[in-house]
């Protein structure tokens, strides 16, 4: 992609939309961001942060709205569009299912239709999860895996995914995908399992929270850091064939090993004691309990996930995530004490 292109990025606002904005951007690109609501100072933090909030034009964006969505895209004029948007909360698709499926599952078979009926290449980038696997027995996911969601949000995302495989056989739109594992940052929202941690930690830490209260200690995810997976992104646009790409570090831990990690970058000694419902992490030096499990934070269903196979994406794009877990626990864990002192 040599020459100035114009960026349309949807979800631009989230962790992963703020990220790609940048890397466009300090390319040369053209960045418009679709949004709901106001770009007031709370909602564009992370633009904020990262230094862009003024060098993005900002366009009204809902999934929901097909008029939003036709007017946003018509206007912008996009050679690519990133598809970030979404109900992105696996926990919060089982209170809002409908929702869920309306705006991450029909609202992006209408940004593929409007890409395929202006006939003029603009190419889209859909984010796929690995909660589209599901249930599913092989040891390693990767591209051609089965796919087997359990999950509202899972279930969404395969639609989107499948629809965006209609719209290459069958129009040679040009679609692709990232069927992306679990990637964190600082830039996180604090619904998820990382960044409350590394929040609610830095509080524990501060004296400001007493304990980190949690779910299912032994859910394992893949993390990786959700810079490393916008590079792997924007390589996959620049490929002439659309195509679909597993984004992975392949290394799976435990909820409770990357607790372990945040305290022990905070300097706290864990030591883990009790079982289930009632297993504690008491910091040593103190002997007070600042980690336990409360019942609320289970999901009625959390199927586990198995290893990726990221060797297409090794492969075909040159790609190999550059951050380790290590890494990312400090950049994070630094980033919460500060905002915490500020
Ligand atoms: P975030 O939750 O940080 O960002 C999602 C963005 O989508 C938010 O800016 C939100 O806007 C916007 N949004 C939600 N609903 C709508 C709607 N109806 N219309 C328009 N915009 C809407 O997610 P991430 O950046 O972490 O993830 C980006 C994408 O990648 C998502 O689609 C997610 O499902 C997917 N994904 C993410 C993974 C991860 O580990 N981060 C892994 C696999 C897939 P608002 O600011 O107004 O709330
Ligand atoms: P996930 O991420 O569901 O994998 O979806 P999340 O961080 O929400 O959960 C990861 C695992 O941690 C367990 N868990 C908790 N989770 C949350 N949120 N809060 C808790 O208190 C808690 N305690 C334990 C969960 O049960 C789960 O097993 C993310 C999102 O970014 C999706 O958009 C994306 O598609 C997938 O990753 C891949």
């Amino acid at each position: 992609m040599a020459k100035s292109q114009t960026i349309l990025i949807t979800g631009i606002l989230g962790q992963d939309g703020s990220y790609l904005a940048k890397h466009a951007l300090q390319l040369g690109h053209r960045v418009i961001g679709g949004i709901r609501g106001a770009a007031d100072d709370e909602r564009t933090w992370r633009l904020r942060h990262l230094g862009i909030a003024a060098d993005v034009e900002f366009v009204p964006f809902d999934l929901l709205s097909p008029e939003m969505i036709d007017r946003a895209i018509t206007q912008s004029r996009p050679d690519i569009i990133f598809n970030f948007a979404a109900q992105s909360s696996v926990g919060e698709s089982f209170t809002h299912p409908v929702a869920t499926a309306e705006a991450g599952g029909i609202g992006a078979v209408r940004i593929f239709e409007h890409a395929r009926a202006c006939g003029n290449g603009i190419r889209v980038f859909q984010a796929s999860s690995s909660e589209i696997f599901g249930d599913i027995s092989d040891t390693h996911h990767s591209e051609d895996s089965f796919f087997n969601p359990k999950t509202p949000y899972g279930a969404t995302k395969l639609f989107a995914h499948i629809m965006a495989e209609a719209y290459r056989a069958s129009y040679g739109t040009h679609v692709s995908t990232g069927i992306l594992f679990n990637h964190e940052s600082p830039l996180r929202g604090a619904n998820f399992v990382t960044r409350k941690i590394t929040k609610s930690l830095a509080q524990v830490k501060l004296g400001r929270l007493e304990r980190l209260t949690l779910g299912n200690l032994d859910a394992r995810r893949d993390w990786s850091h959700a810079k490393d997976f916008v590079q792997a992104i924007w390589k996959i646009m620049a490929l002439d064939k659309p195509d679909n790409f597993v984004l992975a570090s392949g290394k799976l831990t435990s909820v409770r090993d990357f607790v372990g990690m945040a305290a022990a970058a905070l300097d706290i000694r864990l030591d883990w004691q009790g079982e289930g419902l009632n297993e504690t992490g008491v910091d040593r030096r103190t002997g007070k309990v600042v980690v336990s499990v409360d019942p609320q934070f289970y999901r009625p269903y959390d199927p586990a996930q198995p290893a990726a196979d990221i060797r297409k994406a090794q492969r075909l794009l040159d790609w190999n995530p550059s951050y380790s877990l290590a890494d990312l626990v400090g950049e994070m864990v630094d980033f919460d004490l500060k905002a915490e002192t500020q």
